[in-house]
C-alpha cells in the first residue's frame, strides 16, 4: 500500500539525518525522490516555511504533506514498512538500541562541532569518546540486546533487519567502525547489515559522504 504514495526526502548530499530513512526505503524496495539540496541553494530555500516548516532539513513530503524531524520520519517510515518490531517488547529492544546510539552520537558530535580544537585535537578527542568507559558500557550494552535474540548472530529483534540495526549501521559507519572490533557480535552485525540483499547495492555505489 505505502507504494502508492509519493515520497520525497529533502536533504544535503551527505548521509547525515537523511540516511537512515533513505535505508529504510531502499530495505523495502519504497520508490522515493532522494531531493539533495545543495548548500549554494540551501540559504535561498530555508526560509520558505511552507516546505520547510522549521527552516532545517531533512523533511519528507508524503503527498505533497511536509513532516520535520529526522526521528520522526525514521520511526513513521519503519512502522509503515513493517521494520519497527512485531509488538512493544520489540519496540522496547528497538528504542533502546536507538536512545544508547543517539546518546552515543551527541557525545560525538560534540567533538564534531568544536571548532577551538584543532584536526589533531580532534583526532585525540574522537580516539578518547571510542575508547572511554561511557561508550564501552553503552556498546557493551547494546551487544547485550543482540544476544538475548537468536544468541547474537541475527538482528536486534525477530528475524530481518529494523530500524534498531538500521540505526545501529547507520552511526557506527559513520563514526567509523573499526572500534568495532572490541565487539565481536557487532561487527557480524555490522557485515550482515552491510551485506543484506535489500542493501548491498545500495551501499556498493553509495558516494555520499557521512557528514559535511
Ligand atoms: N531535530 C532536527 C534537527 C535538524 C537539523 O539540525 N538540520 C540541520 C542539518 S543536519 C540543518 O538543517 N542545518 C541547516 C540550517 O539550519 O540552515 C532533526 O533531527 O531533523
Amino acid at each position: 500500500m505505502e507504494n502508492m504514495h509519493k515520497y520525497v526526502l529533502n536533504y544535503f548530499n551527505i548521509q547525515g539525518k537523511a540516511e537512515v530513512a533513505r535505508l529504510l526505503f531502499r530495505c523495502k524496495g519504497v520508490e522515493f525522490e532522494d531531493n539533495l539540496i545543495s548548500y549554494q541553494d540551501w540559504p535561498s530555500l530555508r526560509n520558505n516555511h511552507a516546505r520547510f516548516p522549521l527552516g532545517e532539513l531533512p523533511t519528507l513530503e508524503i503527498d505533497g504533506h511536509v513532516v520535520c524531524q529526522s526521528g520522526v520520519i525514521n520511526v513513521y517510515l519503519a512502522e509503515l514498512f513493517g521494520l519497527n518490531g512485531a509488538n512493544a517488547s520489540e519496540r522496547l529492544v528497538i528504542n533502546q538500541v536507538c536512545e544508547t546510539l543517539n546518546d552515543f552520537w551527541n557525545d560525538y558530535a560534540r567533538v564534531y562541532r568544536n571548532n577551538t580544537l584543532d584536526s589533531e585535537q580532534k583526532k585525540q578527542a574522537y580516539a578518547e569518546i571510542l575508547t572511554n568507559e561511557a561508550t564501552k558500557l553503552k556498546f557493551f550494552f547494546i551487544e547485550s540486546l543482540l544476544i538475548r535474540n537468536n544468541e547474537g548472530h541475527g538482528y536486534f529483534v525477530g528475524d530481518s533487519i529494523t530500524l534498531g540495526d538500521l540505526v545501529f549501521f547507520h552511526i557506527t559507519g559513520v563514526v567509523n567502525e573499526s572500534f568495532l572490533n572490541d565487539y565481536p557480535l557487532l561487527t557480524e552485525l555490522n557485515n550482515r547489515v552491510r551485506h543484506s540483499a535489500e542493501l548491498k547495492p545500495y551501499l556498493d555505489s553509495r558516494t555520499h559522504p557521512p557528514l559535511p
